[in-house]
């Protein structure tokens, strides 16, 4: 990580989000290109009993009135106490850089007809080496000092770990990924009336070790699944309640999955019509709904 930060040459800012205070870069090491994604970590006062936990060290006050009070501060940082979160994608292919580029957004309307008509097709050339990091962490080892809890059942098997976003500290911004070691299901979509015993036993599974681990009830866990994912190998997330929800623009709760499965039979979400928006330069968009008006 280190040589591919010290060679990268920033070429332009792809996206930035004041709320989640990160920004996006678009760069090169040698000669392939490289997103550098650098988001400052969240306070945590986790267990600490006064706030010099915080590591708080000049603060100048700025302006004054009334009960108002407003400064700036410097805070300490060293390796233990770092002051940012940096995710790399290098090399970096064109679908990652349109993934992270700021874009105008689109509401869209998939009807199952257009879901077998555009979607469907995408979702295929969307599998493959796309999801490589999938396979190495349920096949190769990967991120395997980090995994909570590990079964390597074929069918009902799962790894849960910490995703890439959680800076592994806060608990209030506890982020967790599920994902299964079956690969017949691809997304939402796939899931019928025959997952709902599959889908139930992993709820709880993952809300045990959860419990176990950081003492969080399920009341304080938001157990969730994307559509459209970014990769369609099927995965859960599980993040903290008070976690802002960023990314998606459709996120369904396990719970609400597994119920509505109750009423929608063998054929699952295969008859529903989803309403989200996709980035415009999203293939997707461009490529398939764009092109239905
Ligand atoms: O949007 P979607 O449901 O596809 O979300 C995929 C999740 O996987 C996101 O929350 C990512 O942060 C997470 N993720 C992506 N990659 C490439 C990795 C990875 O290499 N390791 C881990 N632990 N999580 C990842």
């Amino acid at each position: 990580m280190n040589s591919i930060i010290s060679d990268f040459k920033y070429e332009e800012t792809l996206d930035t989000d004041l709320a989640s205070k990160s920004i996006i870069l678009l760069g090169r090491v040698k000669d392939q290109q490289a997103i550098v994604t650098l988001e400052k970590v969240a306070f945590s006062l986790d267990g600490a009993k006064d706030i010099s936990a915080l590591g708080l060290l000049e603060i100048e006050e700025q302006d004054h009135n009334d009960v108002y009070f407003k400064g700036v501060g410097t805070m300490a940082q060293n390796l233990d106490r770092p002051a940012t979160k940096i995710n790399i994608i290098y090399p970096a292919t064109e679908t990652h850089i349109k993934k992270y580029r700021q874009q105008k957004k689109r509401v869209v309307l998939e009807t199952p007809e257009l879901y077998q008509k555009i979607v469907l097709p995408y979702i295929s050339s969307m599998r493959g080496d796309r999801i490589k990091w999938v396979y190495n962490i349920l096949h190769e080892g990967y991120e395997a000092d980090r995994v909570l809890l590990r079964d390597d059942d074929p069918v009902n098997g799962f790894v849960l770990l910490p995703d890439l976003k959680w800076d592994l500290v806060s608990l209030s911004s506890l982020y967790f990924v599920a994902i299964v070691m079956r690969n017949d299901i691809a997304s939402l979509r796939d899931l019928n009336s025959s997952h709902i015993p599959y889908l139930t036993l992993l709820r709880e599974q993952i809300l045990i070790a959860i419990k176990d681990k950081y003492g969080l009830d399920r009341s304080q866990l938001l157990l969730y699944i994307h559509y459209q994912p970014s990769y369609y190998h099927f995965h859960i997330h599980v993040t903290h309640i008070d976690l802002e929800r960023r990314g998606s623009s459709f996120s369904i709760l396990l719970d609400n999955v597994i119920d509505q499965l109750q009423f929608l039979g063998p054929e699952g979400f295969l008859q529903s019509t989803f309403s989200y928006f996709i980035k415009e330069n999203h293939d997707l968009w461009a490529k398939g709904f764009a092109l239905e008006k």
